[in-house]
């Protein structure tokens, strides 16, 4: 039972309609609706870089990564191990989740370890 358990990606709300699938795998889960009213805060996948490559934010806030490139596809690959990778994501498609738990989420691309990224979140 690690610190991030229940920080995982909201059921009731997937970014998108696969989504549900990956969400059902990462296991059992807390969804709080109100944090669903909570901020969204955009990362940009451009250029083969998370951008910014680094966020803090409070518990509650939602992350919302969108592809910008032209023809590359990426993912949102969360390392440790409560990690999970998301689907891969094609030009102009996003994924997002919802961030309950403080801590640090350091994160990658599946197909491009190069590329890193952090969430850190805070109370
Ligand atoms: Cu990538």
């Amino acid at each position: 039972m690690g610190a991030n358990r229940g920080s995982g990606p909201c059921p009731t709300h997937p970014s998108r309609v696969r989504g549900f699938a990956f969400a059902v795998a990462a296991g059992a889960m807390v969804c709080a609706s109100a944090a669903w009213a909570g901020e969204v805060v955009d990362v940009g996948i451009r250029d083969y870089r998370f951008s910014p490559a680094e966020l803090t934010i409070k518990a509650g806030t939602t992350v919302r990564w969108t592809n910008q490139e032209k023809r590359t596809s990426h993912s949102v690959f969360f390392l440790g191990p409560n990690g999970f990778e998301s689907e891969r994501l094609f030009p102009d498609e996003s994924f997002q989740r919802t961030f309950h738990q403080p801590g640090d989420y350091p994160y990658t691309c599946g197909p491009h370890p190069e590329m890193k990224g952090l969430v850190r979140v805070t109370d």
